[in-house]
């Protein structure tokens, strides 16, 4: 079996059976959350140099994930950070002449290297969520195609490189100009010469968030090949899908952005509420923005068996293009809240960090229950609207925790 069907065949084998292919004493037996799947089975994880620790979803395209608890890090470490690649990734990543080309509906096209970025623009470092559109997709029933992300598709490294506003004002961004569209050096799975595996776009408006990097640098060292070596757009709050990796070209078109996974249903969720399952016309679809308030518990690892009453938890929640206002915790499916210690981002764009000391009433079993609410009062679900291609799922994450 490839690692894509085993993984679905995991999934599917549902609960009463995961213990088994863990291989470790499991405290909670059947009872173990869905949690358990991202770190599943030894031979599931990533042998590429630089990576570590992440679960493999398909193979080729490379996809693997991050399991919640070794996503701890205020920042998060190169070797942890989730790969999601669409096709091949380019044979050549050099650094000194790599050139990206600004064309389309600008006054002055340009081609740039990296040292003219370095040289020609301010450069600055900041700490960026990036979530893929599809991270929780395991989540859905009916299930939907495409990766079966649970949680780890999700990342807030420190990048460094120059303003994509800044770039695209020396450029001259026409005003005929509604959409960047973006190219990298990946190939398509089919190896069809010229075919790009993907190419998305921004509105020019979203374009400008100062906070949208073109960078060279992650984590204060080169970008690891497969997040993007040597240069790649970071687009933070919107699907992850944005941010080109290996980027070679963006262009300014009169038109929204038409290129690979732009389209049809990629990317893009029914303006109304469906029900599980029901099929959309394509044309309805609307091209998903900002990604939804989530939250995500990382300490301590769900499965913890421990003697006492009180633990410590804590995790990370962020909110698309706003911040995130308050996290509660359950311990009892909901039916009372306690609210966490919140953090304020370490600049607009990051995570946030949530601590809080949970006391349980009674040894037993217990569901540590994380809820994020943003500034503009939306809050977690319970359980995700379903859409086609199962984007965009931020329902409540918990850990499982048995107190002895
Ligand atoms: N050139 C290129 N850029 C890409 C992709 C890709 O396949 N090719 N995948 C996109 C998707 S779907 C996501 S979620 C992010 C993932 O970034 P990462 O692999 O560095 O985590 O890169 C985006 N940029
Ligand atoms: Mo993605």
């Amino acid at each position: 079996m490839n690692i894509l069907k085993r993984r679905a065949f995991l999934w599917q084998a549902g609960m009463a059976t995961a213990g088994a292919f863990m291989g470790a004493a499991i405290p909670l037996g059947r009872r173990a959350p869905y949690g358990f799947i991202s770190s599943a089975s030894a031979a599931d994880f990533l042998p590429v140099a630089g990576k570590d620790g992440l679960a493999v979803l398909n193979d080729r395209p490379l996809s693997a994930e991050t399991p919640p608890h070794l996503l701890d890090d205020e920042v998060t470490p190169t070797e942890r950070h989730f790969i999601r690649n669409n096709g091949i990734v380019p044979a050549q990543m050099e650094p000194a002449t790599w050139a990206l080309r600004i064309d389309g509906r600008v006054r002055r096209p340009m081609t740039l290297s990296i040292q003219d970025l370095r040289d020609r623009f301010e450069v600055v470092t900041y700490r960026l969520l990036l979530e893929c559109g599809g991270n929780g997709r395991a989540r859905f029933d009916p299930p939907t195609r495409g990766n079966q992300w649970t949680f780890g598709a999700v990342a807030c490294a420190e990048w460094t490189g120059v303003r994509l506003a800044d770039v695209l004002d020396a450029a001259g961004v026409m005003d005929t100009a509604v959409y960047t569209a973006h190219e990298g050096a990946d190939s398509h799975l089919s190896g069809t010469p010229g075919l790009l595996p993907i190419s998305r776009g921004l509105p020019v408006e979203k374009a400008m968030d100062p906070y949208n990097l073109i960078a060279f640098e992650m984590n204060g060292g080169p970008l690891h090949p497969m997040n993007g070596a040597p240069l790649r757009l970071v687009v933070p709050g919107w699907p992850g899908s944005c941010s080109q990796k290996w980027l070679t070209r963006i262009w300014l078109r009169d038109v929204v952005h038409d290129g690979p996974k732009m389209t049809g249903a990629s990317y893009r969720v029914p303006p109304y509420p469906v029900a599980p399952g029901e099929s959309v016309p394509a044309e309805d679809m609307k091209i998903i923005h900002a990604m939804p308030v989530k939250s995500l518990i990382t300490r301590p690892a769900t499965g913890l068996a421990f003697a006492g009453r009180e633990l410590d938890v804590a995790g990370h929640a962020w909110a698309g293009d706003t911040e995130v206002a308050r996290v509660d915790l359950s311990i009892n499916y909901g039916a009372t809240w306690q609210e966490a210690r919140l953090a304020p981002p370490h600049n607009p764009h990051a995570w946030q960090r949530f601590t809080a000391r949970v006391r349980f009433p009674q040894a037993g079993y217990y569901q540590v229950w994380a809820r994020a609410t943003d500034r503009e009062g939306a809050s977690q679900p319970f359980e995700a609207p379903w859409n086609p291609r199962g984007y965009l799922n931020n329902a409540l994450h918990h850990i499982a925790v048995r107190v002895t």
